[in-house]
């Protein structure tokens, strides 16, 4: 029996020591297998007498027996590892809160157009919108700008294929087409409702043409500053006495109202597009918060040249108009406090979902 213990011992210790199943196995065949130590002990029973074989059996029988249980026990043991360690990865917190599925809502430029035509809604402009494929004439013939003109290049103006210079051929570079498209409306619908006979306002019956264009519009253009595509808002006023004071009362009671604040100045800088006459820039300048102090451009604007009021129809000796053209995408910049105009379109959920409430 003295000589079977340690060999007990041994068993359980190389048990113990096996990492896997594999080494497990392994273990087993050095003990119980065909050449394993409790083999050769039986074979070593061939040379002893009955009596002796009766006592030395039963011995190593027992050996063997706690051998086995020893193994089975190493066995269980790794099994129940096994499935633990298998419950700790695939655990599942069923306390947790399910997935909510995610919350669109409007971009950032889209809320600043919708304050913007909110705003000039209140004071009666009517809001055009039309297509973004133009005809030459549209986007520039009807608004005064002669053929010759630099926006009229390949390099300023995407032009697409199949137009002409009166069939859809470019990608319009503002939303001015569309006041042209609105006022020509506008005109041929009082006419044919005074009679071709009526005097000025055709009898009366033409209220005054007051509209915005807002949209996306198109320029070679691509850098911090600048996107191919943009998104412009563009007024109109036209009337029997319209001047500049109603351009600037309108204008100020806008940037007073979409940047909720009558903390800041404005004015007037001599200026040059082919559509008005006399333009001018309009800058704002903040009186207080972060850009408090610099005079910042944020619209160009006019008197309606006299060609772009015969072209909507109307005898300019007559009608009188302002227009103007801001960027939507600056003023909303401005408003959020964006410094980079890229922001507003990578597309980063991230950087969109600050502007949700
Ligand atoms: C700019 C310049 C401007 C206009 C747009 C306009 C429209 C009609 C007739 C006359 Cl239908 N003018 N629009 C006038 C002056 C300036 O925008 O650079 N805007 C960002």
């Amino acid at each position: 029996m003295n000589d079977l213990q340690p060999i007990v011992d041994a068993a359980q210790a190389a048990f113990a020591q096996a990492a896997t199943p594999a080494e497990l196995e392994n273990a087993k065949a050095q003990f119980l297998g065909k050449s394993g130590r409790m083999t050769e002990l039986m074979k070593g029973m061939a040379a002893l007498s009955v009596e002796e074989k009766k006592t030395r059996g039963a011995a190593i029988n027992l050996a063997k027996q706690a051998i086995e249980a020893a193994l089975n026990a190493a066995r269980q043991a790794m099994a129940d590892a096994e499935l633990a360690a298998q419950l700790q990865a695939e655990a599942l917190d069923v306390t947790l809160p399910g997935r909510q599925r995610g919350q669109g809502g409007l971009h950032p430029v889209s809320l600043a157009q919708e304050r913007i035509e909110a705003i000039f809604g209140s004071m009666g402009f009517d809001v055009a919108q039309g297509p973004e494929i133009e005809a030459d004439w549209f986007n520039f013939t009807a608004l005064n700008t002669p053929e010759d003109h630099p926006a009229r290049s390949m390099h300023d103006t995407f032009y697409v294929e199949g137009g002409s210079a009166t069939a859809p051929n470019l990608l319009r570079t503002h939303t001015s087409p569309m006041q042209i498209r609105y006022a020509v409306q506008h005109v041929k619908k009082y006419r044919a409702l005074a009679g071709d006979s009526g005097e000025g306002l055709f009898g009366g019956a033409m209220p005054e043409i007051r509209v915005i264009a807002p949209g996306r519009t198109y320029r070679v253009d691509s850098d911090a500053t600048h996107s191919p595509m943009f998104h412009q808002v563009e007024g109109l006023w036209v009337g029997e006495n319209i001047s500049f004071k109603d351009l600037k009362s309108v204008y100020l009671n806008f940037i007073t109202t979409f940047f909720e604040t009558d903390a800041l100045q404005l004015r007037f800088r001599p200026s040059y597009f082919p559509f008005t006459e006399p333009s001018a820039e309009i800058d704002i300048m903040f009186e207080s918060g972060p850009l408090k102090g610099r005079w910042l451009e944020v619209s160009g604007s006019g008197q309606v040249h006299p060609q772009v009021i015969r072209n909507m129809g109307l005898d300019p000796e007559r009608y009188i108009g302002f227009a103007f053209g801001s960027g939507i995408d600056r003023l909303a910049m401005l408003r959020y406090g964006v410094n980079d105009l890229r922001l507003f379109f990578d597309g980063d959920v991230r950087f969109l979902s600050q502007f949700q409430n």
